[in-house]
């Protein structure tokens, strides 16, 4: 008999625990985003802020804190339908209600006619502007406050855990340079690529082969120059916070004998009045020392139109 009870005991004491222990987890104010790792200046990014593990949230007074010498507030919003943004109420003068430099505040409330909320909640969304190069952290102060109220009305402060996000801003820097063939020519139109991962920043060389990429996030790229008439030109490069690396690129030409990137009846006209000659010649495209029917040969079979 005494044991029977003991099961039945047991039996009771599991019921009533597990529930209580499924719903015994902490309630948290989560900072999310994208990747932050490799910001630029000028660059703009938004952290969304959710209540996690709720139930009955009514309200709140969020503080997000940021350093304002990096970053910049651009824009807040309350994702919350039907709620009061005590923040913007007309007539508020009270500091305490007021974004301040490198706090920005979510101070809500629920309106009447809305059943407090439960769950997972996206509270509002921050867009920031980097300003300059530097690493930090946004977080949520400890004065934050979360309300959830009972079924009597009554309001009650809840403790949560939060986290925080960092972020890096890189300084930013250029290359520019001038694209000749191997006398020293410049050849104009030709495509510049500068590749890091998946990122390709692409331009054209202007008509004296000169080309200029600006606003490059600071690390190692590779320049790739691309030309009809020319071997492909890869070479690596490192940008430097706050300058221009400055690069000569000198392709080897492969039948655009004008120099525009392009080879063309242009390029086997031009080469064929030179017929015959000899000597160092740019026109001389297989490197034989003759221009004679190899050369137009050459240059026929590599004819981009
Ligand atoms: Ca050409
Ligand atoms: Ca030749």
């Amino acid at each position: 008999m005494a044991k029977k009870f003991i099961y039945f005991f047991i039996l009771i004491s599991l019921t009533f625990c597990f529930p209580a222990l499924t719903y015994a987890q902490e309630a948290s104010v989560q900072l999310s985003s994208g990747d932050l790792s490799s910001l630029k200046p000028q660059e703009t990014f938004t952290v969304d802020i959710t209540v996690d593990n709720i139930d009955n949230l009514v309200g709140g007074y969020i503080v997000i804190n940021y350093d304002s010498t990096l970053l910049q507030v651009e824009g807040k919003t309350l994702n919350l339908q039907d709620t009061t943004d005590f923040t913007s109420l007309e007539g508020i003068t009270n500091t305490s209600l007021k974004d301040s430099e490198g706090s920005v505040l979510l101070v809500f409330g629920l309106d009447k006619n809305i059943a407090p909320l439960s769950g997972s909640q996206t509270i509002g969304t921050i867009t920031f502007k980097a300003l300059k190069k530097g690493s930090s952290t946004i977080s949520i102060g400890s004065e934050s406050i979360l309300v959830t109220e009972d079924l009597n009305m009554t309001l009650n402060e809840v403790t949560f855990t939060s986290n925080s996000i960092n972020y890096t801003v890189l300084g930013t820097g250029g290359v520019s340079g001038t694209i000749t063939d191997s006398n020293n020519s410049p050849i104009s139109n030709a495509t510049v690529e500068v590749v890091k991962g998946e990122s390709i920043v692409t331009t054209t060389a202007d008509s004296n082969g000169v080309f200029n990429i600006n606003n490059l996030v600071e690390g190692n790229y590779t320049l790739n120059i691309k030309c009809d008439g020319y071997y492909e030109y890869s070479q690596d490069i490192t940008i430097i916070d706050g300058q221009t690396e400055n690069v000569i690129s000198e392709l080897t030409v492969e039948g655009d004998v004008n120099n525009d990137c392009i080879v063309s009846l242009e390029d086997l006209v031009l080469t064929a009045n030179e017929y015959g000659n000899t000597g160092n010649n740019s026109f001389d495209v297989n490197k034989d020392g003759i221009i004679d029917i190899l050369d137009l040969i050459f240059i026929n079979r590599r004819l981009t139109e």
